[in-house]
């Protein structure tokens, strides 16, 4: 069975940005998680309501009972990567499932803010796995309906979301079989930008100030250049699809099969334009298959 990249996300009302991100993110997946299925679904906000008017903690509640329910979905053995959809995949994630355990997270510096972001978690999926995920939904909602049981977790784990599975893995119990994955590596977030590191960085987290950046925003905010070009450069990858083909080069199996050349070969099918028209400037006959390509 090929593991799962579970992505979830919703625009707020008159904003595409999150369909951006989705996009941009899909691309980086095609291009570097060649044995995985992607599970993406932009997803219908519902009325839910945070009692101290955090839009924030409304937003995150909702992705996670998404995430909740694809888990609760997920057969025993599946392997799932849950993926907030503000990240890029920049190189291969496989190598994650020679460690073993049920549930992985990364983990933040020593000395940053807070211990560890949520926006990347891997399961290898069990009855465990699946209680566990449920139970992470539930102190979610908990938190969300009563800020001061939030206001009891946020100091040392922040936003809702991360205070919930915070709360759970402090309190332990699970039974769980946990793995905590270095941020700079498998989620490249806020406290990890300014150390990215091309060759290790598999995934790049743009959040906050990265993404006002990242999306001209109007932001002003000192980020990493290079990450800011990587996301643009594969954005950008998207509208050039057409002109790509377009100029596709002719390879050995092209000229196996030449008749498929004849959509832009005309006269000379198998030269390319610049072929012929050295060919017609030196008065030449075409002279058999593949000379001028
Ligand atoms: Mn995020």
């Amino acid at each position: 069975m090929r593991p799962r990249i579970i992505v979830r996300y919703f625009n707020p009302p008159k904003s595409t940005i999150w369909s951006r991100l989705a996009r941009a993110l899909t691309r980086s997946i095609e291009r570097h998680c060649d044995g995985w299925d992607l599970d993406m679904q932009e997803i219908a906000t519902l009325p839910l309501s945070s009692p101290l008017g955090v839009q924030g903690n409304v937003a995150n509640t909702h992705k996670l009972d998404a995430w909740a329910d694809a888990v609760q979905s997920s057969a025993d053995g599946d392997r799932l990567l849950l993926l907030d959809a503000d990240t890029l995949i920049r190189r291969p994630i496989d190598d994650v499932w020679e460690s073993a355990f049920d549930l992985a997270y990364t983990v933040k510096k020593k000395g940053a803010r807070f211990p560890f972001n949520g926006g990347v978690v891997f399961l290898r999926v069990s009855p465990q796995v699946r209680a566990f995920v449920g139970r992470w939904r539930a102190e979610n909602r908990r938190m969300l309906d009563d800020p001061i049981h939030h206001q009891v977790w946020r100091p040392a784990f922040g936003g809702i979301n991360q205070a919930a599975l915070g709360m759970l893995l402090k309190l332990g119990g699970h039974g769980l079989e946990v793995c905590r994955l270095p941020c700079l590596e498998w989620n490249c977030e806020d406290e990890s930008w300014d150390s990215f590191d091309p060759v290790r960085t598999r995934i790049v987290h743009y959040k906050s100030a990265l993404q006002r950046v990242t999306l001209r925003q109007h932001a002003t905010e000192q980020v990493p250049s290079v990450l800011v070009q990587e996301w643009r450069a594969m954005e950008e990858d998207d509208t050039r699809i057409a002109p790509r083909v377009k100029n596709m080069q002719v390879t050995e199996a092209d000229l196996e099969t030449p008749e498929q050349l004849q959509v832009d070969g005309g006269e000379f099918p198998l030269m390319t334009r610049g072929g012929r028209r050295r060919h017609r400037q030196r008065g030449g006959v075409n002279d058999g298959p593949g000379t001028s390509v």
